[in-house]
């Protein structure tokens, strides 16, 4: 493995490991824009950067169960309509420090940063896969059934030396709505190194490690996608499941993300005057799902208010009407008077009105994936 060609990265991101490059900003960062800025944005790698800078030569290929396979240059992919999503990437991982406290978990320690909301442009995997002869909205189950394999160039140990890759049922893939981008922009701008340049995935709703990186082909197979990180990682067990007894096999591999709400302006720990205290957060959920309500609390759990609740200010990239935000997170904010010592809770509710888990005891896994129990800050009031 090479890490000598590591792009320059911003110096207040916090690095939870150089090799693989893997940070997430400070939580305060998250709520200063509705669109999470590109260097701030957390880096999620399993590998070296690959260098990919011949344009000209860069192509993906389309191939397995297809007619006639493909090959498409980035000035193929680039002719196709673009299409621009405002969708939230968010790492299975995220929150997972809190979880290892309860009892110790495998992976990443990430704090509440591994997400970030952006607005992504490239064609629609659905119209690139009609270039092959697949017709949108194939009627297949999404239980079994054909899935859309994406394969990366990145060299991943977990995959002996191999590529990064993963799938998503071809139902997804073909179904236009789902939005399902080959996107090769970020924020408005050409994809830079870490996010995947020239070429990668988004698969809006679902968690970050299927959408694939530095895509280099798109194949079409009869199952999901046999590589480590869909049947050896990213599932969802049971707490009673530890490593003597896991039987990966069991379980699929996971895809939407559940809801989610974080208090980005206060730390885990913090010293207060007596007097107004104002939270601001993230929240957001998978599958489309959009966020109801952000229900706060100033006393531990014991009474909540309603927090309010904002989307788009400040987008300067696309126009309102074209932007839509089902994949997107909401901020909220939320204010109260605060007088003595007390634990300040959020907990989101979906529109198909999923809640969070009240601790993160009930969902602890081994692998310390989707940490979506309530989030709390401590506040210690000094008079
Ligand atoms: N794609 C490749 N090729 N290699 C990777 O290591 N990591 C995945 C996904 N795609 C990964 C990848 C994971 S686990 C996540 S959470 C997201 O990319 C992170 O995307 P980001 O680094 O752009 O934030
Ligand atoms: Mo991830």
């Amino acid at each position: 493995s090479n890490y000598t060609e590591e792009p320059p990265r911003h110096p207040s991101l916090i690095v939870n490991s150089q090799e693989p490059f893997n940070a997430e900003p400070p939580r305060s960062a998250l709520i200063a824009s509705y669109v999470t800025p590109v260097d701030l944005f957390y880096k999620r790698n399993h590998g070296p950067i690959p260098v990919l800078d011949d344009i000209e030569r860069y192509r993906v290929s389309i191939c397995g169960l297809v007619e006639k396979p493909l090959e498409l240059s980035m000035a193929d992919i680039r002719k196709l309509p673009k299409h621009i999503v405002t969708a939230t990437l968010q790492c299975a991982g995220n929150r997972r420090t809190a979880m290892s406290k309860v009892k110790a978990v495998k992976g990443v320690g990430w704090d509440v940063s591994a997400i970030g909301n952006a607005i992504w442009g490239g064609p629609k995997l659905a119209d690139v896969l009609e270039l092959v002869g697949i017709s949108k909205l194939t009627s297949v189950s999404p239980l079994g059934g054909k899935h859309v394999e994406f394969v990366s160039v990145d060299m991943c140990k977990e995959e002996k030396g191999g590529p990064y890759k993963g799938s998503i049922p071809l139902i997804q893939a073909t179904n236009s709505d789902a939005e399902v981008l080959l996107a090769y922009e970020m924020n408005g701008e050409p994809l830079n190194r870490d996010h995947g340049y020239p070429l990668r995935v988004i698969v809006p709703g679902v968690i970050g490690a299927r959408s694939v990186k530095w895509l280099s082909s798109i194949n079409i197979i009869e199952n999901e996608c046999q590589g480590f990180f869909m049947q050896r990682d990213y599932k969802m067990f049971p707490p009673t499941v530890n490593w003597e007894n896991i039987d990966w096999s069991t379980r699929r591999p996971q895809m939407d993300f559940p809801v989610q709400s974080v208090i980005c302006s206060l730390e885990e720990e913090n010293t207060v005057k007596p007097g107004k205290i104002v939270v601001h957060g993230y929240a957001a959920s998978g599958g489309g799902r959009g966020i109801e309500r952000v229900d706060v609390s100033f006393d531990g759990g014991k009474t909540w208010v309603e927090a309010i609740r904002y989307q788009k200010s400040g987008i300067p990239y696309v126009a309102d009407d074209i932007s839509s935000d089902k994949w997107a997170w909401v901020l909220f904010k939320a204010e109260a008077d605060v007088s003595h010592t007390t634990e300040i809770v959020a907990k989101a509710v979906d529109i198909s009105a999923n809640v969070q888990p009240e601790n993160v005891e009930v969902i602890w896994n081994l692998r310390g994936i989707l940490n979506t129990s309530w989030h709390r800050v401590h506040i210690h009031v000094q008079h």
